[in-house]
C-alpha cells in the first residue's frame, strides 16, 4: 500500500473544503487514523434516484475501517466538473485508489491521466467512461445497459402477443435518463432496435426525465395535456416510472398490468418492485447497484499485484407481477 503522507492530505483537505464546499465529506482528524488503512476516494454521481442511494450505501458499507479502509466520499450532484474537482482533490491527498461513478461517458481523459501520472489506480463503477487510452482505468464493473433494453423489448413483444395486440399500431413514449450516461445510451439503443424490428411500433415522443421523478412527472404531464396517443411509456429508471405514474393518475389515464398504458422501467429497486407487484409497473428490468463488494474485490486483486478483469458485467434479470412476492421484495438488499 502506498505510504500516505498525512500532513499533505490534511493540507489538501483544507483546500478541498474550500474548493468543494460542504460536499467533501471527511472523517474526523486523519491523525487518529490507522496508518495501515487503504484510502479510497469515491466520486459519486449524486443522489438522483433510489438506485443511486443504494449504490452509495453499498460503497459506504463496504469501505469501512473495520475492514481496513478509509473512505473519502464526494457527491457531485450530477455535475461532471464537480467530479473532476473531487478527483483532483483525491490526487492531492495521495489516496491509494480512486473510484469513479461517472455521470457521463466522455470528458475524463485529462483528469484520469493526472491520476495515472500520480500513480493512483482508478476503478470505474456503474456507467462507463469513453477514453482514448483504456490504461487510464484499472477496471470497470457495471451493467450491460443495451442488454437491459433488449430484455425489455423481448418482453414487450411477448406481452403484446399475449394480449392479441401484436399486429396493431403501438404508440411508445420514451422517457430518457441523463443524456450521455451509459444507462441512457444502452437502454435507448435497446428501444431503437425494438422500434426498427417492429414497423407497427411508433415513437410517439422522446422526453428527458433525467432519471428523476420530478422531471418525468413534469414532461409526461405536459405530453398527456396535448392529447398524445400513448400505449407504452418506456422509462429508463424506476424514479422516472414513478413520475410517469403520477402524471397518468393526475390525468385519470389507466395504466399498468390491468390498465391501458403499459409501464416499462429499469433498476428493480424495492420501491419499483413493490409498484410492479401492485400492478402499477408492468416490467422492471434489474440493474444492481450493489457494487461495493465488486469494487473491493478489484482493489484486493490490485493490492495483491494481480490484474483484474478489465470490464466486468453483472448478471441481471427482470420482474413482472407474476414472478414477485412481498417476501422476495422484503429480503432484497435494495
Ligand atoms: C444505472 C445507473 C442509473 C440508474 C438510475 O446503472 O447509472 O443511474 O438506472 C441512476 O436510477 O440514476
Amino acid at each position: 500500500m502506498r505510504p500516505v503522507k498525512r500532513w499533505k492530505r490534511a493540507a489538501a483537505l483544507v483546500c478541498a473544503a474550500l474548493m468543494l464546499g460542504a460536499c467533501a465529506q471527511k472523517e474526523p482528524d486523519a491523525e487518529e487514523k490507522d496508518e495501515n488503512l487503504i484510502v479510497v476516494g469515491f466520486s459519486e454521481v449524486g443522489a438522483e434516484s433510489d438506485w443511486r442511494v443504494a449504490n452509495t450505501e453499498s460503497m459506504k458499507n463496504t469501505f469501512v475501517e473495520e475492514k481496513g479502509y478509509e473512505l473519502m466520499f464526494h457527491d457531485a450532484k450530477q455535475k461532471q466538473d464537480s467530479q473532476i474537482a473531487a478527483i483532483r482533490n483525491y490526487i492531492l491527498q495521495e489516496v491509494d485508489y480512486i473510484v469513479l461513478a461517472p455521470v457521463v461517458e466522455v470528458g475524463w481523459d485529462e483528469v484520469l491521466m493526472e491520476a495515472k501520472d500520480a500513480g493512483i489506480p482508478v476503478i470505474v463503477v456503474d456507467r462507463m467512461v469513453k477514453v482514448e487510452d483504456d490504461s487510464l482505468y484499472a477496471a470497470w464493473v457495471g451493467a450491460d445497459f443495451r442488454k437491459e433494453g433488449d430484455t425489455a423489448m423481448q418482453w414487450l413483444e411477448e406481452e403484446l402477443k399475449r394480449q392479441g395486440r401484436d399486429k396493431e399500431p403501438l404508440y411508445i413514449v420514451h422517457v430518457q435518463g441523463t443524456e450521455g450516461a451509459s444507462a441512457q445510451i444502452g437502454r435507448t439503443e435497446g428501444l431503437e432496435a425494438g422500434l426498427s424490428a417492429h414497423p407497427n411500433w411508433k415513437l410517439a415522443a422522446r422526453l428527458s426525465g433525467e432519471f428523476t421523478q420530478a422531471k418525468t412527472y413534469e414532461v409526461v404531464l405536459e405530453l398527456l395535456s396535448q392529447g398524445t396517443d400513448v400505449d407504452v411509456i418506456y422509462c429508463e429508471n424506476d424514479n422516472s416510472a414513478f413520475g410517469a405514474i403520477q402524471a397518468l393518475e393526475e390525468k385519470g389515464v389507466s395504466y399498468g398490468a390491468d390498465g391501458d398504458v403499459i409501464i416499462i422501467s429499469f433498476d428493480a429497486t424495492r420501491a419499483g418492485l413493490t409498484a410492479c407487484l401492485e400492478g402499477k409497473i408492468n416490467l422492471d428490468v434489474e440493474c444492481s447497484p450493489l457494487h461495493g463488494p465488486r469494487v473491493e474485490k478489484i482493489i484486493r486483486q490490485l493490492e495483491n499485484g494481480e490484474t483484474p478483469e478489465k470490464n466486468q458485467f453483472v448478471e441481471e434479470g427482470y420482474f413482472t407481477r407474476e414472478n414477485l412476492t412481498e417476501e422476495f421484495i422484503t429480503e432484497r438488499e435494495y
